[in-house]
């Protein structure tokens, strides 16, 4: 049956490998009969700039998708928290086009609304604090601009602030906001809905004005991967 895959949070890095190898082998073997793949985001576990293509560990990436997608299959990706500051070189150079946060697709007749995640998690006010501030043009572009060295050890020290951050916030913080999840359902007329972010896999069922929304959580990558499968019955979470 015609499908569609979703993966997201696969936080790829040249000195955690076993995830990189997992997603090879996933666009060599599982994706390419897939009608379309979209990645919501965090594929990376940083990204300081397009100018890490030079790096043959990225290369490497971009060239197993700019495979898939030369082979006919449509490539999405969406930003993550994490890798916010991919920009078209990566999406050229990978064949994937950049979805805006969020985007509405038709999913096979069923109205269907992608998201990172991150922006549902309102109740997280640090951190919205922070995403408000590296979504902002001017900050990128003066971080752009700044030698790669000096990014590399930015990106490290706001990854270790980040885990100190989470050591002591409360869980329920860390996950989406149940109004803000309505909130969202309710601008965008009740559709489906998938993310990833959360690291909390699940199907949620939502009621909101009488209406029941599905809310599909992408899993990580960390351990076992998995992807989500999409047809015109329904979707259901794969493990790799
Ligand atoms: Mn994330």
């Amino acid at each position: 049956m015609p499908h569609t895959l979703f993966i997201s949070d696969l936080h790829l890095a040249p000195d955690t490998p076993a995830a990189s190898e997992a997603l090879l082998k996933f666009l060599e073997q599982t994706a390419p009969p897939s009608d379309a793949v979209y990645v919501l985001g965090d594929l990376f576990e940083y990204w300081i700039g397009d100018d890490g293509l030079e790096h043959p560990f990225a290369r490497r990436i971009a060239a197993a998708f700019r495979k898939l997608s030369d082979g006919g299959v449509p490539l999405y990706f969406m930003h993550g928290n994490r890798d916010f500051l991919i920009g078209e070189r990566f999406a050229r150079e990978s064949g994937m086009k950049i979805l805006e946060d969020p985007t509405m697709v038709n999913l096979y007749s069923r109205p269907t609304l992608l998201m990172h995640g991150d922006t549902l998690c309102s109740d997280d006010l640090e951190y919205q604090k922070f995403r408000a501030m590296v979504r902002n043009r001017a900050w990128q572009q003066a971080f752009l601009a700044k030698p790669l060295v000096e990014r590399a050890r930015m990106a490290q020290d706001a990854r270790g602030q980040s885990e100190q951050a989470k050591q002591v916030k409360d869980l329920a913080i860390m996950d989406v906001a149940p109004a803000t999840v309505a909130a969202v359902l309710r601008s965008h007329a009740y559709p489906r809905l998938i993310h990833g972010h959360t690291h909390r896999p699940a199907r949620h069922e939502h009621v909101v004005d009488g209406r029941l929304c599905e809310r599909w959580v992408l899993a990580d990558w960390y351990g076992q991967g998995s992807y989500l499968l999409c047809d015109a019955a329904g979707c259901r979470a794969v493990p790799i």
